[in-house]
């Protein structure tokens, strides 16, 4: 089994930061040390291990985990472009080593065939490792049953959704039931909060009024069907005591139904994803002609003028809200955003961001918004506590799988498409974004898979994750 030693680093943490040496064996993390130390009887470590990596200057960090991505789902009458195997790559490009993506199951399929063919397309495939979460699009006493098997297959959390009519929608009595499983069995309820029914109405009345353009998809999706459907989320897991985790929140009102809840102690959390961190409906959804298209996605990008921006930023740094995905669910330019070239509502929801989740966070470090410390919590190990891996991943502690990266804090990172691009799409949401900072070295459970601005990782290396139930819960 190969030792490697990563020296001279600043080893961050959710709770703390130390100098310290990290000695790996084999997969798994065996050691931090303190600089110098001698240890296991040999004097001189860097000449015992097989590889030293010198992090002398960088902050040393516990592989990002994204607990949030749609490779190669089929959606909007096409499927995102990234395969798990493109998707997987890219994101380890950017200093993320485990995704947990979204299996699928729509009405009439039944949920462990949807489980299968999400193996099937990962199995051997992937960069990184990986989890799923089970889509329930189709709620009826079949599915209800099979889903309390989901934890036996290391699949501990499922998602409805409240908006996408005639796509994946569940009303309101369909969610109770399901949350009444997740209340039994202590599986996760995520949920897509935006009340689809109203929000299609008034798609369908400004198409009727010739509002067509990219820019009135954030205008059909108006903050306060995020916010009713946050709020009914929440008052339906209180009747059924299941606990709620709410996707991609955009609206401040929804952070603010959100924190109204925990602090009445009930177990809900809430994520938010960088595009609504950065991007807004006036900038990007209201770009020049068709251009807006290429930041369609649901929620949507919210107005900059409303103050959104700031109180997520606000709500990460206090809890309020508990982690940061992406939603990665890229669709190319050509052929597939073109799609609605006439009618905003054909354009197949989602933008691409796994490759960049890690750098585009620690800007909020660089500009004073979160810690070094609440920036490991989340991009990392929230997420792992979240979806039940904690231990395994989220920190770096010996017994823990080695999935480290070695990030420099003086280094910069220039995004687009001609530079920093490994994402299988056409544009980048992200074009022109200077990043302070770069991700030099990611190692996922002791194989180095960026080096050098180099990927020397394998398809097939990553593996699926059994996943146990959350650490948040009671
Ligand atoms: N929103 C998106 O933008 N894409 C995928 C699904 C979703 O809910
Ligand atoms: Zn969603
Ligand atoms: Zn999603």
């Amino acid at each position: 089994m190969a030792t490697t030693l990563i020296t001279g680093g600043t080893v961050i943490s959710s709770t703390g930061r130390a100098q310290a040496d990290v000695l790996i064996d084999g997969e798994q993390v065996a050691a931090l040390l303190a600089p110098g130390t001698t240890a296991f009887g040999v004097d001189n470590l860097q000449a015992a291990v097989d590889k030293v990596i010198d992090a002398t200057g960088k902050y040393v960090i516990p592989g990002g985990i994204d607990p949030h991505t749609h490779m190669q789902m089929p959606f909007g009458g096409t499927e995102a472009c990234d395969t798990f195997e493109t998707g997987t790559r890219a994101a380890a490009w950017g200093g993320t080593t485990t995704i947990i993506d979204f299996a699928i199951q729509r009405y009439g399929e039944k949920v462990m065939d949807g489980l299968a063919q999400w193996h099937e397309w990962a199995d051997g495939n992937c960069a990184i490792d990986y989890g799923f979460h089970q889509i329930i699009g189709g709620i009826d006493d079949d599915s209800l049953a099979v889903m309390k098997e989901l934890p036996d297959e290391g699949v501990t959390s499922f998602k409805l959704f409240m908006a996408y009519p005639g796509v994946f929608y569940s009303d309101d009595a369909q969610i109770l039931k399901a949350m009444q499983v997740g209340a039994e069995t202590g599986m996760m309820t995520m949920m897509h909060a935006e009340n689809g029914p109203v929000i299609d109405v008034l798609a369908q009345q400004l198409a009727d009024e010739g509002k067509l353009a990219p820019y009135y998809h954030g205008i059909a999706r108006v903050w306060q069907m995020e916010e009713e459907a946050t709020h009914r989320a929440i008052m339906l897991a209180d009747v059924t005591k299941a606990p709620l985790y709410v996707v991609h929140v955009s609206a401040k009102q929804a952070v603010a139904q959100i924190a109204a809840a925990r602090s009445r102690g009930q177990n809900v959390f809430g994520e938010t994803c960088p595009q609504y961190l950065y991007l807004s409906l006036e900038e990007q959804l209201g770009a020049p002609g068709f251009e807006g298209a290429k930041w369609v996605c649901s929620t949507p990008l919210r107005a900059r003028a409303e103050d959104h921006q700031n109180q997520l930023w606000r709500g990460l740094r206090t809890n309020e809200l508990s982690l940061v995905s992406t939603d990665h669910c890229p669709f190319c330019f050509k052929g597939q955003k073109e799609m609605g070239k006439d009618d905003f509502r054909a354009i197949p929801n989602g933008i691409g961001s796994v490759e960049h989740r890690v750098d585009l966070l620690y800007q909020g470090v660089v500009e004073g918004r979160i810690t070094l410390e609440r920036w490991v919590e989340l991009v990392s190990t929230t997420a792992a506590r979240m979806f039940g891996l904690y231990g395994k991943k989220g920190v770096i502690a010996p017994g823990a799988d080695a999935d480290i990266v070695v990030y420099d804090p003086n280094g910069h990172t220039s995004i687009g498409l001609e530079k920093t691009h490994h994402m299988n799409m056409d544009h980048s949401a992200w074009e022109g974004f200077e990043i302070d900072g770069h991700v030099d070295t990611v190692l996922s459970r002791g194989a180095v898979l960026i080096e050098n601005d180099q990927y020397v990782g394998a398809k097939g290396h990553g593996q699926f994750l059994k996943r146990g139930l959350s650490s948040y819960l009671m």
